[in-house]
């Protein structure tokens, strides 16, 4: 088992809907410690920026408004298989097929307003981590 850190994001019709505390009871009781956190209104070039891999997608444009609709929570999230353990708490991309009790068939409305943001290897853990945490605002290992 490996300690690894991962980039969650609460999304704007998340934070909207005051369910922030909620989503992290979730972590916690997974066994996910928070790392670091920041709340934050995204601009149009950060949020473009982030979700760069989808540039070419067809929902591109729709992600990145939705993105910007509202604030975000942003944290980065430390436990034993932390990116896998994090998508399990998220469940499926698309609500209605997510499984019960996840954060998304719980939260969601749609594949769209899907709630939460979850890295999807480490890999692209550490590149999602550092585009919005600089070192001095991550925990110490
Ligand atoms: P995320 O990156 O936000 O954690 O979501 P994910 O890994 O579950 O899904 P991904 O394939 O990375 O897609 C990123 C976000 O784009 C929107 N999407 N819409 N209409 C569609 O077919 C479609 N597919 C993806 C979703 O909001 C998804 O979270
Ligand atoms: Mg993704």
């Amino acid at each position: 088992m490996a300690l690894e850190r991962t980039l969650s994001i609460i999304k704007p019709d998340a934070v909207a809907k005051n369910v922030i505390g909620e989503i992290y009871s979730r972590f916690e009781k997974a066994g996910l410690k928070v790392v670091a956190a920041k709340m934050k209104q995204l601009s149009r070039k950060e949020a473009e920026g982030f979700y760069a891999v989808h540039r070419e997608r067809p929902f591109f444009n729709a992600l990145v408004e939705f993105m910007i609709s509202g604030p975000v929570m942003i944290q980065a999230l430390e436990g034993e298989n932390a990116v896998l353990k994090n998508r399990d708490l998220m469940g499926a991309t698309d609500p209605k097929k997510a499984e019960a009790g996840t954060i998304r068939a719980d939260f969601a409305d749609s594949i769209d307003a899907n709630a939460v943001h979850g890295s999807d290897a480490a890999e692209t853990a550490a590149v999602e981590i550092a585009y919005f945490f600089s070192t001095t605002e991550l925990c110490p290992r």
